[in-house]
């Protein structure tokens, strides 16, 4: 094999994740690899004010450089068509599309058009995301997300990018993780735009999801042969000692991250635990927005990546805690494949109504070893084909899942963790900006030639 390795090991050799019709692709998202932040008319947006704000992102990094694809779009997309990965999900920035007085910006969408074209030439099917967490400064300034005219202005959004690109994209989706723009976002300050408060994190998933409902009907009418659907991360919690109190805490760290989501899009309700675990934090709620919320969408997008260990706070609530011996990742994440196995099949019971998944983001960042012009990431590959064994087993139990993306294709801007933590398949110098395809992706390029119809 090109890359050393023996390649997917774990992965059934009959698995239907290794033939054809299983959609495999790779991930990014604009602000974390685009840079040219001020280019073309570009709007600041939330990520560029939080990382001019001392303290937030490690290393005081930005989103300046990026991986320069504002300008190095044509090789990427080469790389990207090089791999054989049959689709590419990225993400397009709203500051970049969109103006103040919500006109359009003819040379930010220029840049997707040549974008979408040059893959579309090269036979990559695009996975399109309208917000991944970009949000204009100017909207901020104005209650960000805690702002319900915001679910207007993205609905007015999500019609303008629909309208000028419709007929060149594969699937829409809505928002990028709304779980984290909220709660990270207005929660716990972690990410822009670092508010912190408990009930401006319901409130601001509120607004999230009903800004994701009402562009809907836009993304329907404007490119009706497009598939529409939303991505949520979820989070799966092992109780820290086997009492009651830990696996109700368990129980609880899910409800948060998954139930909050998943109720409001496929149950149309949020979920009573949820104020259990934080009493008086209700959004403001009006008549008809669970049925904006809960408007049928043709796929859900699921992104995973560990699992935590919780114990009760000896209240209502729960608290996270590091659990020595475990296998963990770069981000002292835990690897726990069998994690995304049992709560697909958890989804597929909890709701009759469950759309098609495509695992829309898994990946590791890990400490590569550069050597004589090759990146060794053993880590990485055994990450990734586990994750791929974990969902053929859901499958076999019953859920359907059509595809599976890797985060990411490049080395890239971690948010708070700015260049300090690499998750490509592909090696990014920053210096020189030179690309090079690490271990993980000549062996995944390897496995994508190799599958059958
Ligand atoms: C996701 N957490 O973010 C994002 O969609 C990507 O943009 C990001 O690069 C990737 O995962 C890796 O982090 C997350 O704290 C950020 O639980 C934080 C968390 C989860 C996902």
């Amino acid at each position: 094999r090109s890359d050393g390795s023996s390649g997917l090991v774990h992965l059934r050799p009959d698995s239907p994740v290794r033939r054809k019709g299983f959609l495999m692709g790779v991930a990014t998202a604009a602000f974390q690899i685009e840079g040219a932040s001020d280019a073309d008319g570009r709007l600041p947006s939330i990520w560029d004010t939080f990382c001019r704000t001392p303290g937030k992102v490690l290393n005081g990094d930005t989103g300046d450089v990026a991986c320069r694809h504002y300008e190095k779009w044509a090789e990427d997309v080469d790389l990207i068509a090089d791999l054989g990965v049959d689709a590419y999900r990225l993400s397009i920035a709203w500051p970049r599309v969109m103006q103040r007085d919500g006109s359009r910006n003819e040379k930010g969408l220029d840049f997707y058009k040549r974008l979408l074209d040059r893959l579309r030439e090269r036979g990559v099917q695009t996975y399109v995301t309208l917000y991944h967490w970009d949000l204009p400064q100017h909207l901020e300034d104005r209650g960000g997300w805690l702002n319900r005219e915001t679910s207007y202005r993205f609905a007015d959004y999500a019609d303008l990018v629909s309208r000028e690109l419709a007929g060149r994209v594969t699937a829409w989706a809505t928002l990028n993780e709304p779980w984290c723009s909220a709660y990270l976002g207005y929660g716990n300050g972690h990410h822009a735009p670092g508010r912190t408060d408990r009930r401006y994190a319901t409130q601001a998933l509120h607004h999230l999801l009903l800004g994701h409902g009402l562009a809907l009907p836009a993304l329907q009418a404007n490119d009706p042969q497009a598939p529409r659907g939303i991505v949520a991360n979820v989070g799966a919690a092992a109780p820290a000692r086997p009492t009651p109190e830990d696996h109700d805490a368990a129980h609880l760290y899910e409800v948060q991250h998954n139930a909050w989501i998943l109720d409001a899009l496929l149950r149309q309700r949020y979920p009573d635990d949820l104020f259990r675990l934080w009493p008086r934090t209700e959004p403001l709620v009006l008549p008809g927005d669970m049925e904006v919320i809960g408007r049928p969408i043709d796929y859900l997008g699921i992104n995973y990546y560990y699992r935590s260990h919780v114990r009760s706070d000896g209240a209502n609530g729960f608290v996270e805690v590091r659990v020595d011996g475990l296998e963990r990742t770069q981000m002292d994440w835990e690897v726990h494949p069998d994690s995304l196995r049992r709560l697909l099949t958890g989804f597929r019971q909890a709701y009759p109504n469950l759309p098609p998944i495509y695992i829309t983001e898994n990946g590791c960042a890990c400490d590569d070893r550069v050597e004589d012009g090759r990146v060794h990431d053993p880590e990485r590959l055994s990450y990734i084909d586990r994750h791929l064994a974990a969902v053929d087993e859901a499958i076999r139990e019953g859920v359907d899942v059509r595809g599976y993306f890797i985060w990411s294709l490049l080395d890239n801007f971690e948010w708070a963790f700015g260049y300090s933590r690499r998750f490509g398949i592909v090696h990014v110098d920053y210096q020189t900006q030179a690309r090079t395809l690490k271990d993980s992706a000549l062996a995944i390029r390897d496995f994508l030639a190799s599958r059958q119809p």
